[in-house]
């Protein structure tokens, strides 16, 4: 069960982040209201959310997620694959400072918290464009020291593992068409998004409720299956920033 989480609010230029959607123009006004709502759905959860300011010369910082890893024991500041947000990182130590022990990725590693998705003690880390072997290497051993075990995992498709793989409770993944079936992912059952909804295989599990992308039909039907309570809300602007739910916090 999570009972904090940490939020950034999106700066007015969070559109200068990086993105591969061409052709549609976020708006600030409606990026807020979204991420109002998300952070409101966290609180409705019962979740103590701590919500930082902008971080000005980083326009991607509210993807607060990429920047940390946060379990049980300790906090891991990452060092993110894309040189423009690796500042993200050390902004966001001193808040985890205050829940966490820290411990650091160093450089040659890359690692962005997209790519990490943790279910019990079982760590699977993707690398993927951001993250490297290095990284998640230095990931899995200091969650080994934890008595985490963790699986590699290669991410072909997608920005980061997360924006393909999620936990959804129990022994349940939603999994792209691309991942379904991959050995690192035994053990589990997998629901397989339909693949007209791939961007909604992004979604977050907190304490019993899925949070879910609006506007994804199919994927809230095979979800709806399971019997948890779901709970849509509109990620239209961050998705042209190629993110999403998971990305725009940290749940410990
Ligand atoms: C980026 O390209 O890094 C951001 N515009 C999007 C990061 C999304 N984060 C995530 O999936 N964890």
């Amino acid at each position: 069960m999570f009972t904090h989480a940490i939020c950034r609010k999106p700066g007015l230029n969070f559109s200068h982040g990086l993105t591969t959607v061409q052709g549609v123009k976020p708006e600030y006004a409606l990026m807020m209201t979204q991420h109002d709502a998300y952070v409101d759905a966290l609180k409705k959860l019962g979740l103590q959310v701590e919500v930082l300011e902008p971080l000005g010369e980083f326009p991607d910082a509210y993807f607060v997620e990429d920047a940390a890893i946060v379990t049980a024991e300790l906090a891991i500041v990452t060092r993110p694959g894309a040189k423009a947000r690796r500042g993200e990182a050390p902004a966001l130590e001193p808040v985890l400072a205050k829940y966490r022990p820290i411990a650091h990725i160093e450089a040659p590693g890359k690692l962005d918290g997209g790519d990490v998705l943790i279910i019990g003690h079982h760590a699977l880390i993707g690398v993927s464009e951001r993250s490297n072997p290095e990284g998640a290497e230095q990931l899995g051993e200091l969650l080994e020291a934890k008595g985490y075990a963790w699986t590699a995992v290669p991410v072909a498709e997608g920005l980061h593992f997360k924006s393909s793989v999620n936990w959804v409770g129990g022994k349940y993944l939603l999994v792209t068409e691309d991942f379904a079936g991959m050995d690192e992912l035994e053990g589990f059952r997998q629901i397989v998004v339909d693949p007209a909804e791939t961007y909604s295989a992004n979604v977050l599990w907190i304490n019993g409720t899925l949070l879910i992308p609006k506007g994804y039909p199919l994927t809230r039907k095979k979800l709806e299956a399971l019997g948890q309570p779901i709970v849509e809300l509109d990620t239209s602007e961050a998705r042209k920033m190629d993110g999403g739910l998971t990305c725009m916090s940290l749940r410990f």
